[in-house]
């Protein structure tokens, strides 16, 4: 009994010390009160082209003192971004004669606590599974956004120290959940009601409009719709997105080499490197005859391209800045074929169209030589 005491007021003291150490620091909640939650940010199907562009849940009750950790859920790249009511870095700059990324946008500053003041940024969270914390010093609703998908915000309520929580991480997980596949039920109704457009030309020459990514409302498709398209020797293609979450490209490049870099780091002599981006103007022509680079730079919501195909072949493009999404294209160009003629299954040669004909003339002859009528000239 005594040892138990003696324990209790020793506890009671060494409470007291850490209670008035913590007064004195200036730490308004006791740590033990401080809960962690957790927000995703972003989501996508398996191979990348459907993107939420969404934190999820978009928003989320706390208190004082506690903390929040966000993690990525897709292979892709976002930022969590507190702006304060300033100005959000603009994704690329130019710079003297070349084009980078902001430092301001690519890597951290602020944090790890907020009160809602000043800009707090994650930096690019790069990848599945990267985490970015802040701790929540004081009372208020915080807008935060992620700089490289405009429309992709979410709100912090952060209440006062002590208050009910609204809902458990076990709601806000499944809010989360909901959120999530509303948005791609929304990229794939974008897919699926995407549509190649075409135009006969007085000259004979076709001109189409391939859909250059699709999206709105916090969802995106990271695709050139369609992937695969098959041309005349002097037609033209068009190249229009209409996302107002994403910059797009059209690049085409050997598909023997090297898949075109969208960001490529220059080591600085001091902290950290210059994020140079080699293909953000328009390069070579808009005839594309070879496997040369041809690029139409960064095109934003609403921006057009147009290449024309003058000579048959198999060209390869690819978006830089989603590649390692997959958003790949291919234009074959053939010399006389129609380009709507069906392909077969193999993929390789049209449909027999030889043997067809040869069998209807036997028949025909046949059919000639039982009613034995006398053959005409057909002009
Ligand atoms: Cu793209």
């Amino acid at each position: 009994m005594r040892k138990s005491a003696v324990r209790l007021v020793v506890g009671m003291l060494l409470a007291l010390a850490v209670c008035s150490s913590a007064w004195a620091a200036g730490a308004a909640v006791p740590a033990q009160d401080a809960t962690t939650w957790h927000v995703g940010v972003g989501g996508e199907s398996p191979d990348h082209a459907l993107q939420a562009q969404a934190f999820l849940p978009t928003k989320i009750t706390i208190n004082e003192g506690d903390m929040i950790t966000w993690t990525t859920n897709p292979e892709f790249v976002h930022t969590v971004t507190f702006l304060s009511g300033g100005q959000a870095s603009p994704v690329v700059a130019p710079e003297g004669n070349i084009v980078i990324q902001p430092a301001a946008t690519a890597f951290p500053s602020g944090g790890p606590s907020y009160d809602g003041t000043g800009l707090v940024n994650s930096g690019l969270l790069e990848g599945k599974g990267k985490t970015f914390s802040l701790t929540f010093t004081k009372a208020g609703t915080y807008d935060y956004v992620c700089l490289l998908h405009p429309g992709m915000a979410g709100t912090i309520a952060v209440q006062a120290a002590g208050s009910g929580y609204p809902m458990t991480q076990a709601q806000i997980d499944a809010q989360a959940n909901v959120e999530l596949y509303d948005k791609l039920g929304q990229a794939n109704q974008d897919l699926q009601s995407a549509q190649l457009g075409s135009k006969a030309n007085g000259n004979g020459t076709t001109s189409y409009t391939v859909v250059n990514g699709a999206g709105g409302n916090q969802a995106s498709v990271l695709r050139f719709l369609p992937v695969n398209l098959n041309v005349k020797a002097g037609d033209s293609v068009t190249w229009l997105g209409n996302d107002p979450h994403e910059v797009h490209t059209v690049t085409f490049y050997d598909p023997a080499g090297k898949v075109p870099d969208f960001i490529v780091p220059q080591p600085q002599p001091s902290g950290p490197p210059k994020l140079i981006v080699p293909h953000a103007a328009p390069e070579n022509d808009t005839a594309v005859d070879s496997k040369d680079l041809y690029n139409s730079g960064l095109l934003a919501p609403g921006q057009s391209y147009t290449f024309t195909f003058p000579t048959p072949g198999v060209y390869t493009y690819v978006c830089v800045v989603h590649a390692p999404q997959q958003m790949f294209g291919t234009i074959t160009v053939s010399a006389g074929q129609p380009a709507s003629l069906p392909r077969t299954a193999t993929g390789g040669s049209a449909l027999p169209l030889l043997p067809l004909l040869a069998g209807a003339i036997v028949l025909m002859l046949l059919g000639i030589l039982i009613r034995r009528t006398p053959m005409r000239s057909v002009p």
